[in-house]
């Protein structure tokens, strides 16, 4: 197994596990049953019980966020994805596994069977020895080590043995990498965003409610830049001139934002999970609401002294709620140099 961490990742405060997309299961009461009939010889209903007379397995498992958090050696148990298949049997010609959530969305992900198997996929009912909190997916999930953690589906109620791939909810409504291997960095696949909605979008400075991931906007004079709600996942903005740029409510999850004029900019409530502000000037800049899960501030720090960090001062508003949530050396910078709302 690897060992370290994959490129581009920071560990979270020891003792924290952020809570990442939906927050619960959906309807259906207390019984919780995993069905298992598409596409196999042998049809099988689990419940907890069941799963849990099924072989059982622990195994600590580094957990890797897309938005580049790490927790590293989480001690998780439950059944290998391999018992069950060898008790359902999938039919010959089914090469793919779709994971089915019993949550809002319906949500899904998938792996090749081939992957799925061979990296130890499993269905996991404990986290550290006790029940899956229901927060964290509970009582059934799936765990997949060496993927992103999307791939690890919450609130396992389905599991379907597919002939075609069914590319899940991140994969097909937020550009995330089917592959998902954090060691070569597949986050993102390109984006689909045609040219002309790029180009215009450039030119009159108005991004509001567009969705244009993955934009390269780098080196880009973008000053009061129009942002709201904009959906700006992986958007390259390296150098870009954007002072007093309203990002209010947006999502710029893993945004590349390192030497950014970003002076006076609005974040309110934005989502900058992941996101890399590193070397930019953030004086009058407001994170108030933010979501910083995972994000950049600095590359480092040596010698008492944060690398490449942001320029920030008593201007620079952060919420204290939103700090717990960042990675020691990023959040002992905001605290030391700037503003933090109760
Ligand atoms: N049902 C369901 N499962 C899900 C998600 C979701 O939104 N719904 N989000 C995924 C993502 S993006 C991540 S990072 C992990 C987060 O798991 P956690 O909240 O236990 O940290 O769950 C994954 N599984
Ligand atoms: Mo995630």
């Amino acid at each position: 197994m690897n060992s370290g961490l994959p490129p581009q990742q920071h560990l979270v405060a020891p003792g924290k596990w952020p809570l990442v997309g939906e927050k619960r299961p959906g309807p259906g009461g207390d019984s919780w049953i995993v069905t298992v009939e598409n596409g196999v010889r042998n049809p099988l209903s689990l419940d907890p019980v069941a799963l849990n007379a099924l072989p059982q397995t622990e195994r600590t498992v580094d957990i890797h966020c897309v938005t580049r958090w790490s927790k590293p050696g989480v001690r998780f148990g439950g059944v290998l994805l391999d018992e069950i298949v060898r008790r359902c049997q999938p039919l010959p010609d089914r090469a793919f596994v779709s994971f089915v959530a019993r949550s809002e969305r319906h949500h899904s992900t998938s792996l090749t069977l081939a992957d799925a198997l061979s990296l130890g996929t499993m269905v996991a009912l404990r986290a550290e020895g006790e029940p899956l909190a229901v927060e964290h997916g509970g009582p059934v999930r799936i765990v997949v080590p060496e993927r992103y953690f999307y791939k690890s589906l919450k609130w396992l109620e389905r599991i379907d043995f597919l002939a075609e791939d069914r590319p899940g909810y991140w994969e097909a409504e937020a550009g995330y990498h089917n592959h998902a291997d954090p060691w070569k960095e597949e986050r993102y696949i390109a984006s689909d965003t045609p040219p002309h909605v790029l180009r215009s979008a450039l030119q009159t400075r108005d991004f509001s409610g567009l969705n244009l991931r993955g934009i390269d906007a780098r080196r880009r004079d973008l000053a009061g830049l129009r942002g709201v709600d904009a959906r700006l996942r992986d958007s390259h903005f390296e150098g870009a001139k954007l002072n007093d740029a309203d990002f209010t409510g947006a999502n710029l999850s893993n945004a590349h934002f390192a030497d950014a004029d970003l002076r006076s900019a609005l974040f309110r409530g934005a989502d900058v999970e992941g996101a890399d502000f590193s070397g930019a000037d953030l004086r009058g800049a407001d994170f108030t609401g933010a979501s910083l899960f995972g994000a950049t501030f600095c590359e480092g720090a040596a010698n008492g002294e944060f690398l490449h960090a942001v320029r920030t001062d008593g201007t620079t508003r952060f919420s204290a709620v939103s700090l717990e949530s960042l990675a020691i050396v990023q959040r002992a910078l905001i605290e030391t140099t700037a503003r933090i709302d109760p």
